[in-house]
């Protein structure tokens, strides 16, 4: 003899299977219905219906904005921003500089000839400032402001990184410090996003030399092992530079 409330929960599970199963059939006539549906869609050259052609296309709309320069890294207020900032890696920043003497050497792929240019020449162009949660892949990261020029402006500017006689970019930029002990190489359209600069500035001072004195690359859309400290030298080439911790096994890319 069962009693009331075994009873009550009897009937209840009764109901949920009936309620379940009846779900259960109109999914399935539901997903026939649909699939009748999207059999009949009109279609160009039989292939896939014009309606899924639609969403595909859209989609690459999406990733096409999406990886474009309109990919842009979250920016802070400027009181976030930390004030000593902590120093990691440094290689290639043994050596003493002397930032009056100092001089950055772009050399042209197709003639293999060098152009110098000092720090007066970088700083006459618009000066930008970033304040971006700048990441190790070490696993820290911290917010930091850096200011400079845009690599994009500086190369425009002095005509620099096109194949001669042509509107053609070479495909990668690398950047090397000046006793080539620490390189990097980047894809020509990471370095062309409007957020990597050519810094000479953190917290609205001049670098310190640990931080990459006296112009390092700061790029916030990839990892800090491309924020390459203390340029020396800058090259072209349509292909992958060397990379100093690619060769250590880290992917090329390192995209945030
Ligand atoms: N010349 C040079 N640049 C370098 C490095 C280095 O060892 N040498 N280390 C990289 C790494 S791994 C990081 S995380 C950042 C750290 O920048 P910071 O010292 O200004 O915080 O610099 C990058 N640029
Ligand atoms: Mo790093």
């Amino acid at each position: 003899m069962k009693n009331e409330t075994e009873e009550w929960s009897d009937k209840k599970i009764r109901r949920r299977t009936f309620f379940s199963f009846a779900g259960f059939l109109l999914a399935g006539v539901g997903g026939w219905f649909g699939w009748k549906w999207f059999k009949n869609l009109p279609r160009t050259n039989n292939r896939l219906p014009d309606l899924t052609r639609d969403v595909l296309s859209a989609n690459e709309k999406v990733n096409d904005v999406f990886f474009s320069h309109k990919n842009l890294a979250k920016t802070y207020p400027k009181d976030r921003a930390a004030r000593t900032p902590r120093i990691n890696g440094k290689i290639g920043l043994k050596e003493a500089i002397n930032t009056a003497n100092w001089q950055l050497e772009v050399v042209n792929p197709a003639t293999n000839e060098s152009t110098f240019f000092q720090l007066e020449q970088i700083k006459a162009l618009p000066k930008q400032e970033i304040i971006f949660d700048f990441k190790c892949i070490e696993g820290w990261d911290q917010i930091v402001n850096y200011g400079g020029v845009k690599l994009a402006d500086f190369l425009h500017h002095y005509q620099l990184g096109k194949k001669t006689g042509t509107q053609e970019w070479y495909k990668y930029v690398g950047l090397e410090t000046p006793d080539g002990q620490y390189y990097v190489g980047l894809d020509i359209e990471s370095a062309l996003h409007p957020q990597t600069l050519l810094s000479f500035e953190l917290n609205n001072a001049p670098l310190s030399n640990l931080h990459g004195a006296p112009l390092r690359l700061i790029i916030p859309v990839k990892y800090g092992v491309k924020n390459l400290k203390r340029i020396g030298k800058m090259f072209f080439s349509d292909t992958p530079p060397r990379d100093f911790w690619h060769q250590q096994g880290y992917d090329y890319d390192v995209t945030l």
